[in-house]
């Protein structure tokens, strides 16, 4: 088995936490360089994995393409949702962007928000 230093496994896939900040554009490229992706959430115990991310942190989700249709990074359509109440709000029309909010902070939720905002991100391969 390979290798993955400062990845963490869970089922079949390895998860990189980033340091620092980027927009969600950045972010992503950061985890194709690697083989990777922005995390795509498929389960309660996905969700329950990433909640030592930072305040803040992208995930594989954004609505970029046809707004109030969001899709993973893959293509694929969101099976589990982990929306904070109220959200996705599209907040002055600029909200195309998927965050992780903390526990901490927002209960373990998502959040969408300008994807031009610098924010943590997670990639999973
Ligand atoms: O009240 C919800 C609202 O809060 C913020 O805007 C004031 C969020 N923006 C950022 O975090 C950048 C909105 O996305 C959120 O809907
Ligand atoms: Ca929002």
């Amino acid at each position: 088995e390979r290798c993955f230093k400062g990845w963490k496994k869970f089922g079949s896939s390895y998860y990189y936490f980033s340091n620092g900040r980027k927009n969600w554009a950045e972010s992503r490229q950061y985890c194709r360089e690697m083989g990777a992706d922005l995390v795509i959430i498929n389960s309660r115990e996905e969700q329950e994995l990433i909640k030592e991310a930072n305040i803040y942190t992208w995930i594989g989700l954004s609505d970029a393409q046809t707004e109030g249709n969001w899709k993973w990074v893959d293509g694929s359509r969101l099976t589990t949702v982990y929306w904070r109440k109220g959200e996705p709000n599209d907040a002055h029309k600029d909200e195309d962007c998927a965050v992780y909010l903390n526990e901490v902070v927002s209960l373990n939720t998502w959040n969408d928000i300008p994807c031009s905002y610098e924010a943590g991100w997670i990639c999973e391969l």
